[in-house]
């Protein structure tokens, strides 16, 4: 299997001028939206240097959230899996990207439910793929897609995303192939068994969603010990604003579909 960070592309879509309704637990205040779409703008830009090839898609004003891709889908080179999100506000999200994922993916699965899933709690290892369970992602949608994967010829195993984090990933990131950057809450998770487990500094555990796109660690600007401790490390890293899409609980994988 490549390496699951070897990416070619990736599918963003613009952030609407609704995207500052986006969902936010904690009930805090709207994001900017010229800062949001500079945080975007920045976040496109990055990938293309990094060498993907990046389709935006159009902006989608009925959902807020939209910007969000990673969450209505899974992608492969293998082909992509059309998922089930579990807000009720973004369940409309996965038909409006259907046929951009047929145009790109030769195979294109998809979750008939009932059960949920989205993107975000599913992180990508190199000889598996996790799926945590999480109030977005629910059992009966996790077996489902782990099915869906299996068909994909990924295996995957399920875990649990801890209580008040949104998502696995808003939790954990993969630093390389055997090393993953996650909060002290998902320290002993049972499916990072072999692999080691690098915390988020005290006081920087919403840094836990890097993104690694090929030989760099994509990394919320704000986070100067998380980067300074990924750099002592030997990790090439870029530093991204994302002071905006935290307001709607949002971080760097969140921000596009990656193959
Ligand atoms: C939501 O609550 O669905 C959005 N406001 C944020 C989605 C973030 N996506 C992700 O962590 N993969």
């Amino acid at each position: 299997m490549t390496a699951p960070y070897a990416f070619t592309h990736a599918l963003c879509r613009a952030p609407a001028p609704s995207a500052i309704h986006g969902i936010r637990a904690d009930g805090g205040p709207d994001p900017d939206f010229a800062g949001l779409t500079a945080e975007h703008a920045a976040y496109v830009a990055a990938l293309r240097d990094l060498g993907l090839t990046v389709d935006v898609l159009e902006p989608l004003d009925a959902f807020p959230d939209a910007l969000f891709t990673e969450d209505v889908a899974l992608t492969f080179p293998e082909g992509a899996i059309l998922l089930r999100p579990g807000a009720p506000t973004r369940a409309g999200e996965a038909q409006h990207i259907r046929a951009a994922l047929a145009a790109r993916h030769l195979r294109l699965l998809e979750m008939t439910g009932p059960g949920h899933a989205d993107g975000g709690d599913v992180l990508r290892l190199a000889d598996r793929v996790v799926i945590g369970l999480s109030d977005r992602t629910d059992r009966t949608g996790a077996e489902e897609l782990a099915g869906l994967l299996g068909t994909l010829g990924h295996a995957a195993e399920i875990a649990q995303t801890p209580p008040g984090v949104l998502h696995f990933k808003t939790g954990c990131g993969l630093i390389d192939d055997t090393t993953i950057l996650a909060v002290p809450a998902l320290a002993d998770c049972p499916q990072f068994v072999g692999l080691e487990v690098v915390l988020t500094p005290l006081g920087e555990e919403a840094a836990a969603n890097i993104l690694r796109v090929r030989d760099t660690v994509l990394v919320g600007d704000r986070w100067l010990t998380t980067r300074a401790l990924l750099t002592a490390r030997g990790v090439a890293t870029r530093a991204l604003p994302t002071d905006q899409i935290a307001h709607i609980d949002a971080g760097l994988s969140c921000m596009s579909l990656r193959w």
